[in-house]
């Protein structure tokens, strides 16, 4: 039987994905606005003593500059309300703006925020705020996860809030600039143990180096590509689209590999390693495994990226 993107997504289904991460993201959007907030000031003010946070570019915060600087202006209060009013998914002015940025400008623009309500220029969460008993229950569930799971947790926390980006239209997005991909002589070359596919190692090594127009051509023209807890992104413009919007300055660090053989020409191949992202660098290594799909020409028909749900999963090539 032919593939389609769809029976695509189940090659290797004993690869174990952290789904602690999408369980607690459902039971945070489960509390009330108040207690979002105060969860996330806290689990962040927790994580920020293990690993630190980069600041991000002054190129990616000049996009959320003229609405942080309305908020600085604002009371108290209705710093707040704004504040919840992200939290609420609500429709207004600044919810919409904060639902046209990608995500680097969304987490760019709260890194800003919460250090605002350190020093004192944005309403802080209220001094001796308790959290209610479901709030402290997922609180108590993001502690127990490792970092890149922490982390992921809070990203999703923070893209999914404000206006609905589903309402936008496509021209109403906003990212940053796309940086040029690295000198050629600069680049360096992954190496995976058990693994010499061509397509493969140049995806690893264009990814790492930004090149998304040699990336995408790797890609056949009906390709699908699935982030971490998301639905395939399919066909080439949307895929490069997805890279140049929320792929910059990623560091892959595939480890090992297995190819095999799959039916209609097809092969099927799985690489583990880690990822790190620039928000984190070093300080966290992300547990993941690609699964792709190569057509009889060599060209990525569908690759799946999966955030793995312990380290024990780098060395699961079971089918
Ligand atoms: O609400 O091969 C306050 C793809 C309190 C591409 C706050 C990939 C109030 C293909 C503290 C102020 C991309 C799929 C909030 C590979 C409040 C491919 C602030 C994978 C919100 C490998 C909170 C890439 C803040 C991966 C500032 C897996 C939170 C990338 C900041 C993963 C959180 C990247 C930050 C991740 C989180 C980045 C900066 C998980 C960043 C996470």
């Amino acid at each position: 039987m032919p593939f389609t993107i769809d029976s695509a997504r189940s090659i290797f289904p004993n690869t174990l994905s952290a789904d602690a991460v999408p369980a607690t993201i459902a039971r945070f959007n489960q509390l009330s606005a108040e207690d979002q907030l105060a969860l996330i000031w806290f689990a962040y003010l927790e994580m920020g003593r293990a690993i630190t946070i980069a600041a991000p570019g002054a190129a990616s915060m000049q996009f959320a500059e003229p609405t942080l600087e309305e908020i600085k202006k604002m009371s108290f209060p209705q710093q707040s309300q704004a504040m919840c009013d992200l939290a609420n998914r609500a429709d207004t002015p600044v919810c919409r703006t904060y639902a046209s940025w990608s995500p680097n400008i969304k987490l760019g623009f709260w890194y800003r925020l919460g250090q605002w309500m350190e020093e004192g220029f944005v309403a802080p969460i209220p001094e001796g705020y308790t959290l209610s008993a479901n709030a402290a229950s997922v609180l108590q569930a993001i502690r127990n996860l490792d970092s890149g799971q922490q982390i992921t947790v809070l990203r999703n926390a923070v893209v999914d809030m404000g206006f609905d980006t589903g309402k936008l239209a496509a021209d109403q997005r906003v990212a940053e600039p796309v940086v040029p991909p690295q000198d050629m002589g600069q680049r360096t070359q992954v190496t995976i143990e058990g693994l010499d596919n061509p397509t493969v190692l140049s995806y690893m090594n264009n990814l790492n180096a930004n090149d998304f127009e040699a990336l995408i051509g790797l890609f056949a023209p009906d390709g699908g590509l699935q982030p971490p807890f998301r639905r395939p992104i399919v066909g080439s413009e949307n895929i490069l689209r997805f890279f140049k919007e929320e792929c910059q300055n990623l560091r892959l660090m595939p480890e090992r590999g297995v190819s095999e053989p799959a039916d209609e020409g097809f092969t099927q191949i799985k690489v583990t390693g880690k990822v790190q992202t620039p928000w984190f660098g070093a300080g966290v290594g992300m547990n993941i495994a690609w699964r792709f799909l190569l057509n009889p020409e060599g060209k990525i028909f569908f690759v799946a990226i999966d955030l793995l749900a312990s380290p024990k999963e780098l060395l699961n090539f079971a089918r």
